[in-house]
């Protein structure tokens, strides 16, 4: 295979930085963009903090009213108290779309994998050097035109330019590689060695667990396990978790992702069981993805799955695929109250417990 030069951007404190950029009298503040915290009785998450909020302990998916206390504690040992704001995904949609239009002059083939990360080629540069150089201009310019950090890692794969992007937030480069291919493959295990399993993209808590539980806390220890031990363990998955641990990724840029499905939902302020309340919230989510729907290029859709989480957390599912593809807002509800009805009877809730979310989404999207 040829060489590669990956990098991956990935921008600082995305929300947080934006709101910030826009309210210069928050400079220098705590600042979490989630949820109303309702002065501790929200029930939401956070969607991210900004690095001073993330010295109180505050970080992405906390539930908001934990967030609350933490800053409430900060308040009592006589730090500044935490600037909660509610996210405007629309604007932030903007701001990401301008990032990736930067980065696009400086590279044709670009993945955007997520509101606020890219990977991009650059091996058309032919070195790491001059790949660094396009990655500082790239961050440069985002700094001028959007007055926003990022952070870029330079690798010889996406796996290694994902982790590097990483080391050094906020505002970092860093390269892991370099011209001649056997120096890049030792410099690519000299990075990974110490890092802990968790940075691996795909080992979330519960690999975790089941790898510490065998004394496995740090990259290098993974590769005391054989590719067929691996696979013992975590099924098919472990056998690309053996190429990763020794820093070897083919997977190639994928420059546009179908859209798969479209999907809201919402967490109540109170657990219920009123029905003319949730038929009301249904609606509503019905309508938001519908709009969204309507903004794309798809034509029909065919299947429809509603989620329903009880108060004690119990999470179900329930799917309906048409025998005929639908378009209508009107069509959407229907099968969506059909979906959502035997939860409020023995049928689908027989201990009659409060529903705590619901969430609808539309599946088998057609052009
Ligand atoms: P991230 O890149 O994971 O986080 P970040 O940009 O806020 O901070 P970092 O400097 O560590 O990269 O996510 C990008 C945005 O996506 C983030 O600003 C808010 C949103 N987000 C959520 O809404 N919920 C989540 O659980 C996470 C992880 C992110
Ligand atoms: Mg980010």
């Amino acid at each position: 295979m040829e060489k590669r030069i990956i990098a991956h951007l990935d921008m600082d404190a995305f929300f947080a930085a934006v709101e910030e950029r826009e309210k210069p009298h928050l400079k220098g503040l705590p600042i979490v963009v989630g949820s109303d915290p309702m002065e501790g009785k929200g029930r939401g998450v956070v969607s991210t903090a900004n690095y001073l909020a993330r010295k109180y302990g505050i970080h992405s998916a906390l539930p908001i009213a934990r967030a609350w206390q933490f800053s409430q504690s900060a308040k009592k040992e006589g730090k500044p108290e935490v600037v909660f704001l509610e996210p405007n995904i629309k604007k932030y949609s903007g701001v990401s779309q301008k990032i990736f239009e930067i980065i696009r002059k400086y590279s044709l083939q670009v993945e955007e994998s997520s509101i606020d990360e890219a990977y991009f080629d650059l091996s058309f540069v032919k070195s790491f050097k001059q790949a660094e150089s396009i990655c500082q201009k790239i961050k440069n310019e985002i700094k001028e035109k959007e007055k926003l950090t990022a952070s870029i890692g330079i690798g010889p794969n996406k796996l290694i330019a994902k982790l590097a992007s990483d080391f050094q937030k906020p505002d970092g480069l860093t390269v892991i590689g370099t011209d001649d291919k056997k120096k890049c493959t030792e410099l690519v295990e000299i990075f990974l060695n110490p890092l802990p399993i968790r940075k691996i993209p795909g080992i979330g808590p519960k690999t975790e667990i089941v790898l510490k539980n065998k004394g496995i806390n740090f990259v290098k220890d993974l590769k005391n396990l054989s590719k067929e031990k691996l696979k013992e363990m975590l099924g098919k998955w472990g056998a690309d978790l053996y190429d990763m641990a020794r820093g070897r990724d083919n997977s190639p840029i994928i420059e546009e992702y179908e859209i798969k499905s479209i999907g809201e939902q919402e967490t109540f302020l109170k657990d219920t069981k009123d029905a003319g309340f949730l038929f009301q919230k249904l609606n509503e989510l019905a309508e938001n993805i519908i709009n969204r729907f309507n903004q794309g290029d798809f034509r029909k859709f065919k299947a429809i799955t509603l989620t329903v989480r009880f108060a004690d957390f119990e999470t179900k599912t329930s799917s309906k695929t048409l025998s005929k593809p639908i378009n209508s807002l009107d069509n959407l509800k229907f099968e969506a109250l059909k979906l959502l009805t035997p939860f409020l009877s023995a049928q689908k809730n027989p201990r009659k417990k409060l529903i705590r979310l619901i969430g609808l989404r539309i599946e088998k999207l057609e052009k």
